[in-house]
């Protein structure tokens, strides 16, 4: 199996932090043409990162998809919590990074930052996402008592965006006075597999921004 991913793309370094964390047989490259071109969408029709190429020629697109099948091979890897509740309050995580932070705070302040202009609508996005992750999180209780998930892995990269870019628009410790994100934060990032492939994307990212 090959994983075609870019190293700044947040949802391609989820699958990237899962393939690291249990040393999953899957090789990581790029893509063989380019993302956002004809031949892409006709190869590709979903059209984006991450792509999963599957040893009989098929693939798969859609972070969420690509982890759950990767955990389904290889179920050693331990993501997959088990119990109902535990896998609801997962796949909360992810859906937080899908349709809340992400839309509401990483992708807008992406979109400004070449101009970096907006900044105070944009800052009032990323507090109001802030918030609703802090509730969620605390609600959650406690995270360092419990085992990472696949939640962990969608949710971390696009906090790490988050943090990346909210300086631009004059936030330079957007998490102050949110415990709990922190607290969850510390603890993500402790795992070295999220780590490694956290620094990965920022590299690729701070390179983007700079041009
Ligand atoms: N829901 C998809 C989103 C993937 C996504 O938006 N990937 C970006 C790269 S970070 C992409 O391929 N963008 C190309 C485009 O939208 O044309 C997932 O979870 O994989």
């Amino acid at each position: 199996m090959k994983l075609y991913s870019l190293d700044h793309s947040p949802y391609a370094t989820r699958v990237r932090m899962q393939i690291r964390r249990a040393r999953m047989p899957v090789a990581v490259e790029s893509p063989p043409v380019s993302l956002r071109t004809p031949e892409f969408a006709a190869r590709y029709p979903y059209g984006k990162i991450p792509v999963l190429q599957l040893d009989d020629g098929s693939h798969l697109s859609d972070s969420w998809v690509i982890l759950e099948y990767l955990e389904s091979c290889f179920a050693q890897s331990g993501l997959l919590p088990e119990g109902a509740l535990q896998r609801a309050a997962m796949q909360t995580l992810a859906r937080c990074a899908d349709t809340c932070l992400g839309p509401g705070a990483v992708f807008p302040m992406f979109a400004a930052a070449a101009k970096r202009d907006n900044a105070a609508a944009l800052l009032e996005g990323m507090g109001e996402e802030l918030a609703r992750l802090e509730r969620v999180l605390a609600a959650q209780g406690d995270a360092t008592a419990r085992s990472l998930h696949l939640g962990d892995l969608a949710l971390a990269p696009h906090l790490s965006y988050l943090l990346l870019l909210a300086p631009l628009f004059g936030a330079e410790d957007a998490l102050s006075g949110h415990a709990a994100v922190s607290a969850w934060w510390r603890w993500v990032n402790a795992d070295t597999a999220v780590a490694a492939e956290l620094a990965v994307m920022q590299q690729a990212a701070a390179a983007f921004f700079r041009r």
